[in-house]
């Protein structure tokens, strides 16, 4: 059962309520390894189902459009409170609705259309926003990119210094979303001063990483840095914006009025609850955790013949290209979900295939950490991820079922927040 409990829901409109058990049991079942996923937990779910949704609060803690605000303006700085004890910086805007918009929000900032930026190209782990030609960020600005070395998986910051003095971006982007090593912000930071550009630090994926001291922070590198809050740092879908002082201006008001109505302010206690949550040494323990099952996860399947961009991981990501496996990435995830393994399929760097149908398959272990699982249990997750490619090579869904079953055998022993089994 969904905890909290949805009774009234389930009364009103029992469609819909079981949809949202259903999907509350798949869950529960799955090792769900989508690198940009996670499990909140129940104090975060209960904040964000809350009366907090009735409310418009257009503008800033003390200087909205509406009235009504004798709560809503603490929660809210509560947020920012946190936000900025937690990731050290000037100031925080918690108002974004999600990552998108919260890059949005800087080109607004600092930028004309028509003027240069440049970021990971999406193909070698970067993120639509950061100038991808589909987005309106590459159709907007003179998007420019750099990317990872043939040979390594990683990017040469001497290559992206010299890409940066040849374009001479005003705005340099740190970060993406299929990462597997460790984010360079002071050489990043070098090159932005250099050229005169703004620094983002796009820390969607490892914020929860930072906040847990694993992975190095960009605070005082960067002058921006944006994050969702809803992968490693395990708060509810929405986003955060953070900056020195003398961005805080011009931040605030790109995200409103410049974009955005009314933040949501159900999602900003949820956000202000996983902060907190964020700021403990059990929260700790999880970060390094996160690391641990990663880098035991790429060990076991480097032993199994999986051909891991960068040849490992030193965050909660993996990327992995099963041209060796005989398989594209989109087949094999779909046979990974039947068998109980829930990923993503994706390009690879220089991926000869197309980004619906490519190589790779990438994973991430916040979620299995979330509920549990060790380093000593990957080299099983390891095996399960290979007898269930070899089972997808030959069409064999009896086995990818039994893998299923085996998988949510071991889960079951592993509590999920959001769900009670009965
Ligand atoms: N959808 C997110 C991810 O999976 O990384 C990025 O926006």
């Amino acid at each position: 059962m969904h905890q909290p409990a949805i009774s009234h829901l389930a009364a009103e409109d029992p469609q819909i309520a079981g949809l949202i058990e259903a999907e509350a049991q798949r869950q529960f079942e799955k090792i769900r390894m989508i690198a940009s996923e996670n499990y909140v937990s129940t104090a975060v779910l209960e904040a964000t189902g809350t009366v907090l949704t009735n409310k418009y609060s257009e503008g800033y803690a003390g200087k909205r459009y509406y009235e009504g605000q004798q709560f809503v303006d603490q929660i809210e700085t509560l947020a920012i409170e946190r936000a900025k004890e937690l990731f050290g910086v000037d100031h925080a805007n918690v108002q974004p609705y999600s990552g998108s918009p919260a890059n949005l929000a800087v080109y607004l900032a600092f930028l004309k259309p028509g003027d240069t930026v440049m970021g990971m190209a999406l193909p070698h782990g970067g993120h639509l926003t950061h100038g991808h030609a589909v987005s309106a960020t590459g159709k907007w600005f003179n998007a420019t990119h750099y990317g990872v070395e043939a040979e390594t998986g990683r990017v040469d910051m001497n290559k992206v210094r010299e890409a940066a003095l040849e374009h001479r971006p005003k705005l340099l982007i740190a970060g993406g979303t299929a990462i597997p090593r460790t984010i360079d912000f002071p050489a990043f930071a070098e090159i932005a001063q250099e050229i005169g550009a703004i620094l983002l630090a796009d820390i969607a994926h490892i914020a929860g990483l930072i906040a847990g001291g694993a992975h190095p922070s960009p605070a005082g590198y960067a002058d921006v840095i944006s994050t969702t809050t809803h992968k490693t740092l395990r708060g509810p879908r929405g986003a955060m914006l953070m900056c020195k002082e003398e961005h805080a201006k011009a931040l605030d008001r790109a995200v409103f009025p410049g974009l955005q109505g009314g933040p949501h302010n159900h999602t900003t206690a949820g956000i202000a609850v996983a902060l907190r949550e964020a700021s403990t040494d059990a929260f700790k323990a999880y970060a390094h955790q996160v690391v641990a099952n990663a880098q035991a996860l790429a060990a076991a399947l480097t032993e199994r013949g999986f051909d891991l961009v960068s040849g490992g991981t030193d965050n909660h990501l993996i990327l992995a290209d099963l041209t060796p496996k005989g398989i594209a990435g989109k087949p094999a995830a779909q046979a990974l979900d039947r068998a109980g393994i829930e990923l993503n399929y994706n390009t690879v760097p220089f991926d000869p295939r197309k980004p619906f149908d490519p190589s790779g398959i990438r994973l991430g272990t916040a979620g299995l950490t979330t509920r549990g699982l060790t380093p000593e249990q990957m080299p099983q997750v390891a095996q399960w991820m290979d007898e269930a490619i070899v089972a997808a090579v030959k069409d064999d869904g009896a086995e990818l079922d039994r893998i299923a079953g085996e998988v949510s055998d071991l889960l079951s022993g592993y509590p999920m927040p959001g769900y009670a089994s009965e």
